[in-house]
């Protein structure tokens, strides 16, 4: 039976995993940086202990401190948030060596989804629709030129090791295809110290889909209906819906099942997120990349479904059988979430840490405030600049799109610059409104 939790993450994640633990009745250890120890999440920790200081040791990323006060405060399991330690399948199995419960998934899928072209074979072998490119890596220029004059340009170079964007080179003809190879791959190389790449067709314009999905130990797997990502800007998701207002029933049903079915196919015992990519004009959608982790934007999901995540990934890390059936699983309504950053729009979102000396933070019905911070509070400039999530609901999608509007003009946040006034001018959006946006939408539908 899980009876402490030592939470190694920070911000709005550490003040989520707390919340669900209290209600668990679970005690709570939260490790630290120096720079966070005034912090919400240590506020509200049962306790909590320092690792170590911010910028140099890196100190969420240095697991054998966070190990070391796992066991000197006796917990009997650890929750990574996401970032940091979520996604390391060494850390994962350090925890297991300690007897030591990891909330998470096994560490062998961890490792098997972090190779992004093994994970693309492994749901092909599966019968999840994947995007037509190369059979796993690619090791010669000759070997690229052949998947090339199968799939036809454009194509996208992606790192393996990679993910979430890092790494990748779109390649639009045979004379530029030499050069963005070895780009790609000794880029690949810097960035994950793993060169190896692969080669897809170029899907242009796309909708980012992901599908919410829970697997317990014991071969039970349900989804939660999907959500749609696609306005982002530089790879970092700005605003979530749930579910995507674009696609018809049947698409639904079927990406459901098929994220399901690839979640069954590597034994997923977590809560995980299946990432695809769909493409409007023909509605046929791609499996992208599993993300082996609670994800930012999980609350969408829990407010169209009703279920909380966090507290079903913790009961499934116990070993609990899930208590729901895909049947339970209804969706009511629709959700927003914008993510309220500490950086300015108007100079090309470049960071703007600083004290928070006046804070008012919207409510009303259907508003639900995930955040770390309060009045006073001073935003350090080590760490990613997300300060809150704002989060609304409504029966129909144009009720959550006026209570997330109002809500964002409740919100009073003095001292530093804020994502605020972007969210404002996206929500009165026409191509936003018309729920068809794509990933190009920041760059091309909106100024
Ligand atoms: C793609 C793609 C088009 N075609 N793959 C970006 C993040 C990483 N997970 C993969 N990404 C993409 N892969 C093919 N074959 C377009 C993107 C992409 C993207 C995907 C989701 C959300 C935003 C994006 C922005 C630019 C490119």
């Amino acid at each position: 039976m899980i009876s402490k939790i030592l939470i190694a993450n920070r911000g709005e994640i550490a003040v989520r995993i707390i919340r669900a633990a209290k209600e668990l009745g679970i005690k709570t250890v939260l490790t630290h940086s120096t720079v966070d120890k005034d912090s919400l999440a240590v506020k509200m920790a049962d306790k909590s202990i320092c690792i170590g200081p911010a910028p140099s040791m890196e100190s969420y990323l240095f697991y054998q401190n966070i190990l070391s006060a796992a066991i000197s405060v006796k917990a009997d399991a650890i929750h990574p948030g996401y970032g940091f330690l979520a996604e390391n399948p060494l850390f994962a199995e350090a925890c297991r060596a300690l007897k030591i419960i990891f909330i998470g998934p096994h560490s062998n899928v961890i490792r098997k989804m972090g190779d992004k072209a093994k994970a693309k074979s492994i749901m092909e072998k599966f019968g999840v629709p994947v995007v037509p490119g190369s059979k796993g890596i690619i090791s010669s220029i000759n070997e690229a030129m052949t998947v090339v004059e199968k799939v036809g340009f454009p194509v996208i170079i992606k790192a393996s090791a990679g993910g979430g964007g890092k790494g990748m080179r779109i390649v639009y003809d045979r004379s530029k295809m030499e050069n963005a190879y070895k780009f790609a791959s000794s880029e690949a190389q810097q960035a994950f110290g793993d060169s190896r790449i692969y080669i897809e067709k170029y899907i242009s314009g796309p909708k980012h889909i992901e599908v919410q999905i829970l697997g317990d130990k014991h071969g039970n797997v349900i989804h939660l209906f999907e959500r749609d990502c696609s306005i982002q800007r530089r790879h970092q998701k700005l605003l979530e819906e749930a579910p995507c207002s674009s696609i018809d029933n049947n698409t639904r049903k079927e990406m459901g099942e098929i994220a399901v079915r690839a979640a069954r196919s590597v034994k997923y015992d977590s809560a995980g997120t299946i990432e695809f990519l769909y493409d409007i004009e023909s509605k046929k959608f791609y499996f992208m990349e599993m993300n082996t982790r609670i994800q930012v934007e999980h609350p969408v999901s829990e407010m169209i479904t009703g279920v909380d995540l966090i507290k079903y990934q913790i009961k499934i890390a116990n070993g609990e059988k899930l208590d729901l059936k895909q049947e339970d699983i209804q969706k009511r309504g629709y959700a927003i979430e914008c993510r309220i950053n500490a950086e300015d729009p108007l100079r090309d979102f470049s960071p703007s840490p600083g004290e928070i000396s006046q804070l008012i933070v919207p409510g009303g019905p259907g508003i639900r405030v995930d955040s770390g911070v309060y009045p006073g509070y001073r935003i350090p400039p080590y760490y990613d600049s997300m300060i809150a999530k704002l989060i609304a609901w409504g029966s129909d999608r144009r009720e959550a799109i006026e209570r997330m509007k109002r809500a964002l003009e409740e919100f009073y946040i003095s001292g530093l610059k804020t994502t605020i006034p972007f969210h404002i001018g996206v929500l009165k959006n026409r191509k936003f409104l018309s729920g068809q946006y794509t990933t190009d939408f920041i760059e091309k539908d909106f100024d």
